[in-house]
């Protein structure tokens, strides 16, 4: 039996011990998830919106508690950890309404018709990142279930805690046993599992793009249906004519949020050249006023890194000899602190502005034209997501076009919302989740001919 000691990034002191599952116990979950799925998608799909439903509800009932455990496991701000859980509730809501919506087709035939059915894909594997535990986790869960799949999770080793008791509160508003179930435990052992046992269907991964590959050759064994959410290296595009001020007072939260421990990070800047000076002037007013502190104060801003080797990650980053431009606070003393930092000028090979660093540290480079920034912006073999701050509309929409990338904002630093499709460009993904078509992602299509002769 193996212990895993989850600690509290903030002080490095143990939260709790967490028992990890074996391989032999990730099969005897997903033979309980086989034979639930029978069950589960003959439930009549008023009635699974009604579970699903029951299930956001409880969700919420304990949203404060949920959110305490991801202070207190994974060192979140606790306004950032009560908005996570608020979106458990709330794309299990929205997922809610899919079941009575998964419509097929009617296509006229000489001799007859032809009717789909959207067929549920079966058990789905859902493999979970440590760096937003929550809201990945009812991601892939919700349109599943919505879908008549049954679903076997494993949270990151580092961050089980609010899964685990997100599994317990499924059970609470009665989901039949087998239907959603949480195995903490390693990726090398229950999520490797998961993605070679022949009767999981599906395997939905968020992580680095390292595992992602390998979990896509895996899959490729069993023709398995995958869904890939990888890294980033996302840019903030900021044009002369923007609005300047708001540009560089929202920049550190599209880099810094989460301790930049965010695949959507925008650790990238580049900048019109014309105003370079101006903006770094405001940007330094900006990340110097980053509340960095303690995850349970209501005004910390941002938290600490995950982890000491996560640190020493990140670190490893910023040599002695780094551009630091300027640097944000960060507390001394225990904890896995890192202050937000900003390197420029950058070297194109600096491996600050070519690899995904995952945390609070981002690179400014200036641009001369709409046509460099553009050409710089796709310079990664990453494409997730990213800004532009232009007043002018044409431009808007003609870099957003050319930006290789899924999820863009315009005079915004965020472009997540569990309504509209979320997935990456090149090697950020393979595959949408969120928006109004998740639930298909859950399915395949089944093609019938009825014969009226
Ligand atoms: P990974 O190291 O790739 O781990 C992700 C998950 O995969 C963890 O649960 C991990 O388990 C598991 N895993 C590891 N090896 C596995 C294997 N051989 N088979 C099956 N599962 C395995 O990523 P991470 O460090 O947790 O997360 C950071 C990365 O995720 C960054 O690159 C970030 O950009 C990316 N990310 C992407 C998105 C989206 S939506 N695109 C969102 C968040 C994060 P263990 O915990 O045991 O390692």
């Amino acid at each position: 039996m193996t212990v895993f000691t989850v600690l509290n990034p903030a002080t490095e002191e143990p939260v709790t011990t967490v028992t990890q599952v074996s391989a032999e116990e990730t099969d005897l979950a997903i033979a309980r998830a086989s034979a639930a799925l029978p069950a589960w998608r003959a439930v009549a799909p008023g009635d699974r919106a009604r579970l699903l439903r029951a299930f956001a509800a409880v969700v919420d009932a304990h949203a404060a508690e949920l959110a305490d455990l991801e202070v207190a496991g994974s060192g979140h701000p606790v306004g950032a950890a009560r908005w996570e859980a608020g979106q458990v509730r709330d794309v299990l809501m929205y997922y809610s309404a899919a079941p009575e919506r998964l419509i097929g087709q009617q296509i006229p035939v000489p001799g007859g018709l032809n009717v789909t059915f959207h067929e549920p894909v079966g058990v789905v594997g859902l493999i979970v990142p440590w760096n937003f535990p929550m809201p990945i986790l009812s991601w892939g869960m919700a349109p599943a279930l919505a879908a008549g799949c049954t679903v076997v999770a494993k949270p990151a080793e580092a961050t089980p805690l609010t899964a685990i008791r997100i599994g317990e509160l499924a059970l609470e508003a009665g989901l039949p046993p087998g239907v959603f179930t949480v195995l903490p435990g390693k990726g090398s052992v229950v999520g490797q599992r998961l993605v070679d046992h022949p009767a999981v269907r599906k395997i939905v991964f968020t992580g680095s793009t390292e595992v992602g590959r390998s979990i896509m050759a895996s899959c490729a064994q069993q023709v398995k249906r995958v869904t890939l959410e990888l890294g980033g290296k996302s840019a903030n595009i900021i044009f002369a004519d923007c609005d300047l001020e708001r540009a560089a007072a929202t920049a550190p939260y599209a880099v810094f949020d989460n301790a930049g421990q965010d695949c959507c990070a925008r650790s990238r800047i580049l900048v019109q050249r014309s105003v370079l000076d101006k903006f770094m002037a405001l940007f330094e007013t900006a990340v110097s006023s980053v509340v960095v502190g303690d995850p349970a104060s209501a005004a910390t801003e941002m938290g600490p890194l995950i982890s000491a080797s996560h640190r020493s990650h990140v670190a490893s980053f910023v040599p002695s000899d780094a551009p630091v431009a300027f640097r944000g606070h960060a507390p001394s003393g225990p904890g896995f602190w890192y202050p937000p930092t900003v390197l420029a000028p950058v070297g194109p090979d600096d491996p600050a502005y070519t690899e995904e660093v995952f945390g609070p540290v981002v690179t400014v480079t200036p641009f001369a034209d709409e046509a460099e920034a553009v050409a710089i912006a796709n310079d990664t073999p990453y494409g997730l997501s990213g800004s532009i701050w232009t007043a002018d509309v044409g431009r808007a929409i003609r870099v957003a076009r050319a930006v290789e990338t899924g999820n863009l904002s315009v005079n915004s630093h965020s472009s997540v919302r569990y309504w509209t499709p979320f997935g990456g460009f090149k090697q950020s993904g393979l595959g949408r989740e969120l928006g109004p078509d998740a639930p298909d992602a859950f399915t395949e299509t089944k093609n019938v001919f009825i014969s009226t002769e």
